[in-house]
């Protein structure tokens, strides 16, 4: 990319994201270069594929749900081309690096609503729990434990009572208790690992 490619496109991405610096963006995109060069997939002319992605994630924020990152997958990939562009690589790190709650809320509905039809519904919510919970003893039914935390979870954010939940509901409870923003699993990097993060990509353009 040449360099008043580059300077146009920081500049147009910090603009559009809002969270970051044009320099802050220059370090994105030579990362999302240096990715690119690694990808070995057929769209590696445009974009990065699903697996660097989550090598990626994992090694900067310790993520390793596969259900949760295949949902974060889809939630960068807006264009649902199978790779992420710049521009998507961008706008999804504004969102988990600096995101508002209301953004992060929006961000964190679509990760768990796994099938995408703008509901969390029982079977998504137990698909979600059921590696996350630690393992009961022998004498328990695990599925059974996994079902009580649904009906615990529902009685907290089932606010229209009809069973699943909407983006109403989830926005009202996480706003009412902002530790449900990640309920159903971890798809936000920590804090320790996002300034880590963001000391190693960004060395020189870090302010205050
Ligand atoms: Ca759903
Ligand atoms: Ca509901």
């Amino acid at each position: 990319m040449s360099r008043k490619r580059l300077q146009l496109l920081a500049e147009s991405l910090s603009r559009s994201t809002k969270h970051f610096s044009e320099g802050e963006v220059e370090c994105l995109i030579k990362l999302f270069d240096a990715l690119l060069a690694r990808s070995c997939s057929q769209f590696a002319v445009s974009g990065f594929n699903r697996i660097v992605f989550r090598d990626t994630l994992f090694a900067a924020f310790g993520m390793t749900d596969d259900v949760v990152l295949d949902r974060v997958f889809s939630t960068f990939d807006k264009s649902n081309s199978g790779c992420i562009t710049v521009v998507e690589w961008v706008e999804g790190l504004a969102i988990l690096l600096r995101g508002t709650l209301e953004e992060k809320i929006k961000y964190c509905f679509a990760v768990y609503d796994l099938n995408g039809d703008g509901y969390i519904s029982r079977e998504e919510m137990f698909q979600m729990l059921k590696d996350t919970l630690i393992k009961q003893p022998a004498d328990e039914d695990p599925d059974e434990a996994i079902k009580d935390l649904i009906e615990i979870v529902l009685k907290k954010m089932d606010y229209d009572h009809d069973g699943k939940l909407s983006f109403a509901d989830f926005e009202q409870a996480v706003k009412d208790e902002n530790l449900l923003l990640e309920a159903f699993g971890p798809c936000l990097p920590d804090i320790k690992s996002r300034i880590a993060f963001e000391e190693r990509v960004f060395p020189d353009t870090r302010k205050l």
